[in-house]
């Protein structure tokens, strides 16, 4: 056989596993819950991996996004991928820190405000960070960073004085714990239920980017937002590993060329968006503004003891993340 026969016949194999798929029934239909707004970019970025995924596969993975927590609420999401109950599915990573404490290697405040900074991070963390995922019977295929951190409330705060008794809706452990340092009444909340938790007086301030205030229309309820650029969290979108490992190589590849593009595509939609989010805010009547020296100094003091907190978690995973961070520096 000459090499030109031997690479048509590749060729046309390629094509029939591709195609196979689908002929013979064989194409999977994958629901993919996601926990944020249909709208947000983390799931309009979800239905641009689905397309590539359903291109790259030849049709093989067919996957229908979920946003909003309308399949299974942000809390649930991990657990439904755990155990097969779905194929694939998105969470907000460090909401798990408590139950893996690595997960929150980017909730860490203070250390890598840009997204540069972030992706720096990430690259260190990501080995350690995947493998505890598979630890957890889930396959890691992409993350996206949320905008920078910052504090919203119903009136001006200057300084620890003024968030005394403030009911502060949390979204993991760590800024329960920030909001605590902060003399407030932290009470975990889905982003999903954020608009009605602030209608309702269940909580008057919390802690995100102005993404999640723009999404939930956040002006109805609140006045001031402080850009605190904390930190720059990340969303991550993960496999049930058996029905990964049931894949064929070829159909595996062609979901991680599709992960790999969109983890670009939403880091960037993320920083293009992010100073849209304040003039939004700014437009609805919000004060949107710097952080008060005095203020930033109290934050920065408290960031300094939940990455001190964290490290005692993480161990020495946690330390090794922070180390090569700081080498790559
Ligand atoms: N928005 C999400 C997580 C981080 C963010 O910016 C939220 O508030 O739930």
């Amino acid at each position: 056989m000459n090499t030109f026969t031997k690479l048509s016949l590749t060729a046309a194999a390629t094509a029939l596993i591709a195609g196979s798929a689908m002929a013979d029934g064989h194409a999977q239909k994958w629901d993919m819950p996601m926990a944020y707004a249909a709208t947000n970019y983390h799931s309009e970025q979800g239905v641009v991996f689905a397309d590539k995924v359903r291109e790259y596969t030849g049709g093989a993975i067919d996957i229908t996004v979920h946003p909003g927590g309308s399949l299974f609420g942000g809390g649930d999401i991990k657990r439904a991928v755990q155990t097969g109950q779905v194929n694939i599915g998105e969470r907000f990573m460090s909401a798990h820190a408590n139950e893996a404490p690595l997960l929150g290697w980017d909730n860490l405040p203070f250390i890598a405000t840009s997204y540069a900074d972030n992706a720096k991070l990430w690259a260190v963390a990501k080995d350690t960070v995947n493998a505890q995922l598979s630890d957890l019977n889930m396959v890691a295929l992409y993350t996206c960073p949320w905008p920078g951190q910052g504090f919203y409330f119903a009136k001006e705060v200057n300084s620890s004085a003024d968030t005394q008794g403030v009911k502060f809706r949390s979204y993991n452990s760590a800024t329960a714990t920030f909001a605590e340092e902060l003399g407030m009444i932290p009470v975990q909340i889905e982003a999903a239920e954020l608009a009605q938790a602030l209608a309702t007086g269940v909580a008057s301030s919390f802690i995100s980017s102005g993404s999640t205030g723009y999404d939930q229309k956040v002006w109805e309820h609140l006045s001031h937002y402080y850009k605190v650029n904390a930190w720059l969290p990340r969303n991550y979108v993960v496999a049930n590993k058996q029905a990964w490992d049931a894949l064929d190589a070829e159909v595996q590849a062609g979901i991680m060329k599709a992960a790999d593009e969109t983890a670009a595509s939403c880091a960037a939609k993320s920083e293009e968006l992010s100073d849209f989010y304040f003039t939004e805010l700014e437009k609805n009547g919000m004060t949107v503004t710097d952080a008060s020296p005095e203020f930033l100094a109290e934050l920065e003091a408290i960031g300094a003891k939940m990455t001190a907190e964290w490290l005692e978690t993480a161990g020495a995973d946690g330390q090794a993340i922070i180390d090569a961070y700081k080498a790559a520096n």
